[in-house]
């Protein structure tokens, strides 16, 4: 099996294997993602009782579209299990998340959540974070000074970085669903991840970063080979 789609449904179905009934799951934000929402309401259909707190508008609507009955973080602030994708994963399980533009919804879901369960290709494996862009999401107020003061903590954290302020494909700006901005920074390789994730978050300005540290304590790994689990 080399066909990407099908690796990642291998890793969602997987996952699928740690869902009981009764749960209370966050639903990641992704392509990888997106499998376990279908499979996950293939289930519903057969009787699975389980409510869902999506991290993503688009989410939302897929599982809503499907027949997944939600909840909220308000009216549910504990969850069992969230599964999710990444952009990196590394030998400890610590993430870079953020590239469809969903880490704020998607790290306060897997922090409310007893367990992350994270499902992925084996070509989001890496040895060090930062090869992929690490997003950082802004508060669009003060974006100049923000954006000088991150580079500052890039620089000090051993990770000088050029930043690029994320666009759609059209040219617009992209938005998040919280209404933010996202700065990218081409880090390439971050020597210290939970040094550089609490130092982020001393700039004001800064709403949320997509280093996801200990948060995750399982990894769903799909290869040709077949899923490996890991952690
Ligand atoms: C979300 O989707 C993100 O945090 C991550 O950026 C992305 C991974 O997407 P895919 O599963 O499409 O590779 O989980």
């Amino acid at each position: 099996m080399t066909d990407p789609e099908a690796l990642k449904r291998d890793a969602a179905a997987r996952a699928l294997t740690y869902v009981e009934n009764g749960m209370r799951l966050g639903l990641g934000t992704g392509s990888t993602a997106k499998h376990f929402v279908d499979l996950l309401a293939e289930r519903v259909k057969e009787g699975l009782k389980v409510v869902g707190v999506p991290t993503s508008e688009v989410t939302r609507a897929q599982a809503e579209r499907l027949g997944v009955p939600l909840t909220t973080l308000d009216e549910t602030p504990e969850l069992d299990i969230t599964i999710d994708g990444a952009d990196e994963i590394d030998p400890a399980l610590n993430l870079i998340k953020g590239g469809g533009g969903a880490l704020l919804r998607e790290k306060i879901v897997a922090a409310a959540s007893g367990r992350m369960i994270v499902i992925a290709d084996a070509s989001k494996r890496v040895e060090a974070l930062g090869r992929f862009p690490l997003p950082i999401e802004v508060n669009a107020f003060g974006l100049g000074a923000t954006e000088r003061a991150v580079a500052r903590v890039l620089e000090a954290a051993g990770c000088p970085a050029p930043l690029s302020l994320r666009r759609k494909a059209d040219g617009h700006v992209f938005v998040t669903d919280g209404g933010h901005m996202i700065l990218d920074a081409a880090c390439a390789r971050i020597p210290d991840p939970p040094t550089l994730g609490s130092r982020l978050h001393s700039v004001p300005g800064v709403v949320e970063h997509g280093l996801f540290i200990g948060l995750a304590s399982l990894a769903i790994i799909a290869s040709p080979g077949g899923a490996e689990v890991v952690g």
